[in-house]
């Protein structure tokens, strides 16, 4: 457990209060759990259920079994029959049944009455609430076009019919958190593969994990295949300019100065190149362009990029023969969470081309793309609105974007400029953008030139506090949610579901019910005209093996080998093969292949800030669950003891980070933790939303010093360009 400056709890203490068994009088407990469950749902006492569902507190989707004693769900425990999630459930996922009971939860439709953000609100019942937001919707389509009308849908097996809802309702300004998360990375891999690949990571025997935190950062299963696969001999580099815990545990650590990743691997390639350590077989046949490639990287000496990224040149060189002699079992493992450079599809590209050069596309403990099963679907159909514009909002903002996520920091500034047309309504579900999207002011800037925002959460997140209409969202151990299939590992890729363990509380209304209603009210019932369960039925209807398994386990598991299963296939690229040089790029005014511009300096006494995680927050989503908050009560900076000094601040001082995009205040956790030229901070913390009770005046937001810039080619947000300063206050 991280050290923390509001006293650790020991992990026996933390399993104890998860444990509804235990006497939690603290927490409140099983007193509050019944409490707050109405009498009508309770059942007799003896009355003991085990169900099936699939945690919902991060994306991971672990399959668990819920006990529900008397009405009310006691106790959490991992499914092991969920090979995916390897028998695990982390300490978030232990802490969902206080989601659940959170009295904190949103309890019914609530309409803003004073100014934005003042935390006025008129209770609504769900028929005023449905009516008011049609109209609005209604309104501001026919207005402007059906286009001013932007819609959001974070991480949920419900999005789909949020996405559904905007095509039918005419909008195709659709956008997720994803372009806050990975579309860099995406966008590199599949640009070089054709593919997003899945790092085999319990087979490899040597991993470079840059800018990934993989024992904090939970991904299942590569979080815990990591430890079996290092266990088996598999040697871990950790670069990462904070000593997280993953790089506590890898074998080496290097503290890589931010942003010169490229540096390092454009001189991994130089020595795989220049002592010819690839396999010349795969490299003829499956690339494209190595020639160009090779003197490409000729200028890029170890000796070069020792200086740039504070890593030895004899260490690099070293890692490069080592990295040959365990390939094809030997990774860069591509990451995850890629919003941090301006160039980070070119950052991710040159993760890829070394992984081509080490030969280990689709061989075990390389880069694998597992089977994944295809489900049905409900065939649908949208009107067309002939009075749309021609694009999207934010098109033409970044090179090369993907059309259907676009990109959340272009979309935000076309919607403030009004350019080149306006957006005046903004449905976001499940998202919380106001914590999550770089340069919170502007996302404040960004609302207030709204004419109408709704929100549909569980609590009143900052996003919500700034809407106009908030509506009230079942947990996923109320919901019953649609199949979903998951890739996951060599292993465990599979299928799983959710159906509801306890009946929603409140008067909370899954997302599918409420665009159904909205959809009736516009007229546009006919393409609505489903329930979840048919929905389910028509994805599952030519797979009666997936119904049964997840009947029976609660999770279907494919399995079986997920090597050398695309040997003699083309690849999905303009040339076939995998792209070392990328003529697209070329074509479209972009280096073909990744040319390295150092980051900007960092001043002295001035700082990059930089975004990560810990084991126990969901991003911003779960610093106010009352058993997750017992670990971590208020966010800190934490800075390098010599600039600490040199500025005279002490270990629990309070200090002011400030950047040009806004500023905070939270304690000083002065630790050799991070570089002297670095520093960083939780997220989910210095909210404004007087609806989270136990964080609310806590720590600082991350969001609010964080500059919006964006990776140039994806649109992906880079949030670690912001240069701060600190003072002690
Ligand atoms: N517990 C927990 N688990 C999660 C999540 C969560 O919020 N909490 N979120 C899930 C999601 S949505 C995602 S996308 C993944 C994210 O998984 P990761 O991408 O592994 O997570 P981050 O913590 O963002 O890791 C980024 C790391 O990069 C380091 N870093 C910063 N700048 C640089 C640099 O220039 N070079 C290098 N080499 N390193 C740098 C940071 O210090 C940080 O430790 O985690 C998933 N799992
Ligand atoms: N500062 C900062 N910014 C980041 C990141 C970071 O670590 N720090 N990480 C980046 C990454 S990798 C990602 S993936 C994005 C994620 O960005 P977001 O999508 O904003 O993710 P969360 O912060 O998890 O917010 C999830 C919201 O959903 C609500 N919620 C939770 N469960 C339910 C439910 O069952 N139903 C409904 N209706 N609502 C629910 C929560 O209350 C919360 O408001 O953020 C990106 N931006
Ligand atoms: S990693 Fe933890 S929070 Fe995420 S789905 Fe799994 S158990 Fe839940
Ligand atoms: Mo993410």
């Amino acid at each position: 457990m991280s050290a923390n400056m509001n006293g650790a709890m020991s992990r026996r203490r933390f399993l104890q209060l998860c444990g509804a068994a235990t006497s939690a009088a603290a927490l409140g407990g099983p007193r509050i759990l019944h409490a707050l469950v109405p009498k009508a749902q309770k059942g007799s006492v003896d009355q003991v259920q085990d169900h099936f569902s699939a945690c919902d507190m991060c994306f991971n989707k672990c399959g668990l079994i819920a006990r529900v004693e008397d009405g009310v769900v006691k106790k959490l425990d991992p499914n092991p029959k969920s090979l995916k999630s390897r028998g695990m459930l982390c300490a978030r996922g232990n802490a969902s049944i206080k989601q659940l009971y959170d009295p904190d939860r949103l309890k019914y439709p609530l309409l803003r009455k004073g100014a934005r953000g003042e935390g006025k609100w008129q209770r609504l019942s769900w028929d005023q609430a449905l009516d008011y937001a049609a109209e609005q919707l209604d309104r501001i389509g026919n207005e402007y076009t059906r286009c001013g009308f932007l819609f959001m849908a974070g991480t949920d097996m419900q999005s789909t019919f949020v996405h559904h809802f905007a095509e039918v309702y005419g909008s195709y300004n659709v956008i997720s958190h994803e372009s806050n998360c990975l579309l860099s990375r995406n966008r590199a891999f599949l640009d070089t593969y054709g593919v997003v690949p899945t790092p085999d990571v319990i087979h490899s025997k040597y991993i470079i994990m840059p800018g990934a935190n993989r024992f904090e950062a939970l991904v299942t299963p590569d979080s815990i295949d990591l430890m079996t696969a290092m266990q088996d001999g598999c040697k871990l580099v950790v670069l990462d300019p904070r000593f997280t815990k993953t790089a506590a545990l890898a074998d080496e650590w290097f503290a890589i100065k931010p942003g010169t990743d490229m540096a390092f691997f454009l001189a991994i390639a130089n020595v795989l190149v220049a002592e010819e350590l690839y396999d010349k077989k795969f490299l003829a046949e499956k690339t494209h362009g190595f020639a160009k490639l090779r003197s490409h990287v000729r200028r890029y000496t170890p000796d070069w990029a020792a200086a740039e990224t504070d890593i030895a040149a004899a260490d690099i060189r070293r890692m490069a023969r080592e990295l040959a002699a365990a390939a094809p079992a030997a990774m860069v493992y591509p990451g995850r969470r890629s919003s941090d450079y301006r160039d980070s599809t070119q950052i991710r590209r040159s993760y890829a081309i070394v992984n081509a050069l080490l030969g280990n596309w689709d061989r075990q403990g390389g880069l694998i793309v597992p089977q994944k099963i295809k489900t049905g679907s409900i065939p649908t159909d949208a009107p067309f609105y002939d009075d749309n514009p021609d694009d999207r909002v934010d098109a033409g903002r970044a090179r090369m974007m993907f059309d259907e996520e676009g990109s959340f920091k272009h979309t935000r500034d076309a919607v403030i400029e009004g350019k080149p047309y306006p957006v005046k309504g903004w449905f976001t579900y499940k998202t919380n953008p106001m914590q999550t999207g770089a340069n919170r002011n502007k996302t404040i800037r960004m609302i207030n030139s709204l004419e109408f925002m709704m929100t549909v959460d569980i609590t009143m997140s900052d996003t919500a506090w700034m809407a106009d209409l908030v509506l009230p969202a079942p947990s996923y151990l109320e919901r019953q949610d649609p199949v979903s299939a998951f890739l996951a590992s060599s292993a465990c890729s599979g299928v799983l579901t959710r159906d509801p363990i306890v009946p929603a509380m409140f008067e909370s209304k899954p997302v599918f019910w409420i665009v159904k209603q909205l959809a009736e009210r516009l007229d546009l019932a006919e393409h609505f005209d489903f329930t979840i369960e048919d929905y389910r039925n028509a994805q599952l209807a030519k797979l009666p093996q997936v119904a049964k398994a997840l009947k029976n386990d609660g999770v279907y598991n494919i399995v079986g080998h997920s090597h050398g299963i695309h040997e003699g296939k083309p690849f999905k690229t303009r040339s076939k093969k995998i792209e070392l040089f990328s003529s697209r790029y070329a074509d479209n005014g972009i280096d073909p292949m990744p040319v390295y511009n150092p980051p900007k300096t960092v001043p002295r006494d001035h700082f990059r800030i930089v975004v990560g995680r810990n084991a126990y927050i969901t991003q911003s989503a779960s610093t106010n669950n009352a058993l997750l908050w017992e670990l971590e009560h208020e966010n800190s900076l934490w800075i390098h003891p010599a600039p600490a000094q040199r500025l005279g601040i002490r270990h629990g001082d309070t200090v002011e980070v400030k950047s040009t995009a806004g500023r905070g205040r939270l304690k000083a956790r002065v630790t050799e933790d991070s570089r002297p030229d670095t520093v960083y901070m939780d997220t989910g913390f210095g909210v404004i939303s007087k609806g989270l009770s136990k964080i609310y005046g806590k720590g600082a937001c991350i969001a609010e010093v964080l500059e919006d810039q964006a990776d140039e080619i994806s649109g992906n947000m880079a949030m670690h360009e912001t240069i701060v300063s600190v003072r002690k206050v």
